[in-house]
Order: structure tokens, then sequence, then C-alpha cells
């Protein structure tokens, strides 16, 4: 639990940026961005348990969202400074339990005035992904945001661990 405490402080400082987003010229190379992560941010709605000690996933841990939801959809999001540059997406899963064959997973970006506009849509069956890192497409324009949604008529457990941008 100490982790989910430094994470809101994060989360808070974090907030506060993203609400003056700017494009930043000087972005790309690689950012991983893990569930609770400590350096960039989360968010989610639903039942998303925070599961740790788990060896195989990214850090030792993932976030588990045992059955969909009754109506609707939840979420899973990953979140780090806008970037104005395309970027390969790689989601790391690992675990028995994530069976979801339709995992839906939607990407965001912030324009240089800070509206979101949406850049990615893919869809992994984690069910039969590789354990481990699993390349799911590449974004139509900037990307720095990712989103795993689950909706009612979803079938299985989802798994939520750690997303990489490879930037262009
Ligand atoms: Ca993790």
């Amino acid at each position: 639990m100490k982790k989910l405490s430094f994470l809101l402080s994060v989360c808070l400082l974090f907030s506060l940026s993203m609400f003056h987003p700017s494009a930043d010229a000087a972005c790309g190379g690689v950012t991983v961005i893990d569930n609770d992560s400590l350096t960039d941010s989360n968010g989610y709605s639903g039942s998303w348990v925070y599961q740790s000690g788990q060896g195989s996933s990214f850090n030792s841990d993932h976030r588990y969202l045992a059955s969909p939801p009754a109506s609707g959809f939840v979420y899973y999001g990953w979140y780090t400074t806008p970037c104005e540059n395309k970027a390969r997406i790689g989601v790391y899963i690992w675990n028995a339990n994530f069976t979801n064959t339709s995992a839906d997973y939607r990407g965001f970006n912030r324009d240089s005035s800070g509206s979101l506009y949406r850049s990615f849509s893919g869809v992994l069956n984690q069910r039969y992904a590789a354990g481990g890192w699993n390349y799911i497409g590449e974004s139509t324009k900037g990307i720095s945001q990712l989103e795993l949604l689950v909706f009612k008529e979803h079938k299985g457990g989802t798994g939520a661990d750690a997303i990489k941008f490879t930037y262009q």
C-alpha cells in the first residue's frame, strides 16, 4: 500500500501538469508505464484488484479484473506526457487468469492546445497472447494515453500490467 500512497502524491502533481499540457517537441525514445506507476499515472473504473508478488508480471505486480461489468464498460488507463510522435505499442501480460479474448485498447493524445484526440485502437486476445511483451499496433498520430476497455459482452478475466510506447 505504500506504493499506492506514493502514487497518489505523484498523481496529484501529474494531474496539475495535465491541465496545462504542452506538446513536447523533444519527446521520443521508449516510454514504459506500469500499472500503479510511480513515475507516470494510471486511472480506472470498476473492480480492478491490485495483485503483488506475481513473479511473471512486470515489476511483479498487475491489476486484475475477474469478470466483465454487469452493464456498459469499465477501463484501466496509462497516462504520460503528451507527445506528437507516432509510436509502436506494446502491452506486457503474463498470467493464466488473463483470458479475455477481445481486450480492447484505445490510444489518445493531447495536441498543443490541450484537446484530446484518438490515435489508436487495437484488440488483443489475452488468452492466447505470448507471455511477456505483445506488440498490438502503431498509432496513426501522437500518443500519450492508452486505455483498456472491458465491455459487459466480454468473457473471462482481464489483466492490466505494463505498456510501452516506442516513439518513431
Ligand atoms: Ca506491473
